[in-house]
């Protein structure tokens, strides 16, 4: 590095300059600087085509439904019909834990492919498929079996609904399909969306029975990964909550079907599962609000709207009792722990959601976010919902069906009147609301949609944080650069970091991360005078 950047708009010059013309003109647009508390945020560029040749963090399309939304389900057959390669790297390796269940049924631990071949990609697939669902129902005899289509699938068009349909008939179980082929979209975003139009048509609502418990919610987009959604149902039973459903960590299909006698729907991940949150709402009546269980006081902010809602003053006053004995023990770690991390630096670039909701984590432990930024996240998750109406359908976002959801004849009931809702909307129940991740960050701050890997080492050149956190595919070249990595993806073996519990662990974890001095006592191969590799023969 030349010169010495000093602030982000320079140190976005930097990073651009050595890019071809047209590259760092479509970068740019995707490069910005946070703003502070209540500042205009100015529009970024997001859920758009990677740029080819670029080494980017996104996957795909079949990753985004497959494995984030109805992966966790313990007790669907999740069947991939494609070539076993797709089936297999996306097998048990995203962490998302579950419990047993009383009946056992827990089909996680097993890879389900159709493993198409040559001879499947010639003279079709839908043979193999059926032969598939067939076996999986006489070995297994799940509740329902849940279909997804790969990029081969979707070129020599097999219609693995049609499929499904009639071995659903056939079977008598709930067999659906998903047209989520990894190319379908820019990134596993539009595998979100797919997947929640699926669940949608296919499950939610499906079984009506009374649910016992006065307080009743769903958990949107919480996917359990490292044990975070046993924390979550921990503390929400604690204050006297029932959790009817999450979708979908630590769930079961029969959870999805009567998630409509919820009364109130709490996001955690608005990217992954905010179209749910929104058509159960149109079809039910059901309101939804934003909550953040990653922070101590993050947790402790959301359980006080969740009780709000229900304006019960004995909710309210065994939530609090709750959150008060639960933030001593918090504070008693971050006492311990604050004076060693205070003033570190991080940065995030992870998902659609979690580069958001770990910046709360680090701020209690008095770290400075030097810069963060989504995978695949959309402008209303950096800026906002309220920039929804402006946001431009391309060609891309097209391809990704919308379903047309009307208030359903017999079940729809709104929770609410406009009056109540107007009335909790001014106690700080912001229905429907996010606010996004660039809002509140400062300008000081870096935040960089699709961030690519040429761009990830120069700012570990130029910024050397403390730590660093993405994904497996960054890990090893962060750590070779002398910069520890945290994974936020799967949280390499550590966890859960949800709710309170979950922000002790991430104190402790950070804590070790950020002090230990092993990272500085490693030279790479080229940083040393001796030969970068040596060996004998010994034969
Ligand atoms: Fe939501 Fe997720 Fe995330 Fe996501 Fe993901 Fe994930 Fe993630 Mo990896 S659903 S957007 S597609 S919080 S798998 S549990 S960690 S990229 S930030």
């Amino acid at each position: 590095m030349s010169t010495k950047p000093t602030n982000v708009e320079e140190i976005k010059k930097e990073l651009i300059a050595k890019m071809p013309t047209k590259v760092a003109r479509k970068r740019a647009k995707s490069i910005l600087p946070g703003t502070e508390v209540g500042e205009p945020i100015p529009e970024i560029q997001s859920n758009v085509r990677t740029i080819p040749g670029v080494i980017t963090q996104r996957g795909c399309t079949y990753a985004g439904c497959k494995g984030v939304v109805l992966g966790p389900s313990r007790d669907i057959v999740n069947l991939t019909h494609g070539p076993i390669g797709c089936g297999f790297y996306s097998w048990l390796t995203r962490r998302n834990q579950t419990d047993a269940g009383p009946d056992g049924e827990n089909f996680i631990p097993y890879a389900f492919s159709t493993d198409m071949t040559e001879h499947d990609i010639v003279f079709g697939g839908e043979k193999k498929l059926r032969a598939a669902i067939q076996e999986a129902y006489d070995n297994f005899h799940p509740k329902a079996i849940s279909i997804f289509s790969t990029c081969p699938v979707g070129l020599i068009g097999d219609d693995i609904h049609a499929v499904a349909r009639t071995m659903q008939e056939e079977l008598g179980i709930t067999i659906f399909a998903n047209s989520c082929e990894g190319y379908k979209g820019v990134s596993q975003s539009a595998g979100h969306h797919i997947a929640n139009n699926q669940i949608m048509k296919h499950v939610i609502g499906t079984k009506d029975v009374e649910v016992e418990g006065k307080f009743k919610v769903n958990m949107l987009g919480e996917y359990n990964i490292g044990g975070d959604a046993f924390e979550i149902e921990r503390i929400l039973e604690k204050c006297g909550f029932t959790l009817v459903a999450t979708f979908s960590g630590n769930s079961t299909v029969e959870d999805f079907r009567k998630a409509h006698a919820a009364d109130l729907n709490t996001v955690m991940c608005h990217r992954s599962l905010n179209y749910v949150a929104e058509m159960m709402e149109t079809k039910y009546g059901i309101p939804w609000i934003k909550v953040n269980f990653i922070g101590a006081e993050a947790s402790a902010k959301s359980l006080r709207r969740m009780a709000a809602y229900f304006e019960d003053q004995e909710l309210i006053d065994r939530t609090e009792a709750v959150i008060a004995e639960e933030l001593e023990k918090v504070k008693t770690v971050v006492d311990e722990i604050k004076p060693r991390t205070d003033g570190k630096t991080a940065m995030l670039f992870v998902g659609g959601s979690r580069a958001h909701h770990y910046q709360e984590l680090f701020k209690e432990l008095g770290m400075k976010i030097l810069g963060a930024g989504y995978e695949f996240a959309h402008r209303d998750d950096y800026e906002g919902r309220h920039v929804l109406p402006t946001i431009k359908i391309d060609a891309d976002s097209r391809n990704i069906e919308e379903l047309e959801i009307h208030p359903d004849p017999e079940r729809f009931k709104p929770r609410k009147t406009e009056e109540e809702l107007a009335r909790l909307n001014e106690k700080g129940l912001d229905f429907k609301g996010y606010e996004g991740m660039i809002g509140g960050m400062g300008k000081d701050a870096m935040v960089i949609d699709d961030i690519n890997h040429y761009e990830t080492e120069k700012l570990l050149e130029i910024y050397k944080p403390d730590i660093f956190c993405a994904g497996i595919k960054e890990k090893y070249i962060v750590q070779k650069m002398g910069i520890p990595l945290k994974q936020l993806h799967n949280y390499d073996m550590g966890g859960p970091y949800a709710g309170f519990n979950g922000a002790i662990n991430w104190y402790r974890d950070i804590d070790r991360m950020v002090n230990t001095k092993v990272w500085n006592l490693i030279k790479a191969p080229w940083q040393t005078d001796g030969p970068e590799l040596e060996a004998t023969y010994v034969a």
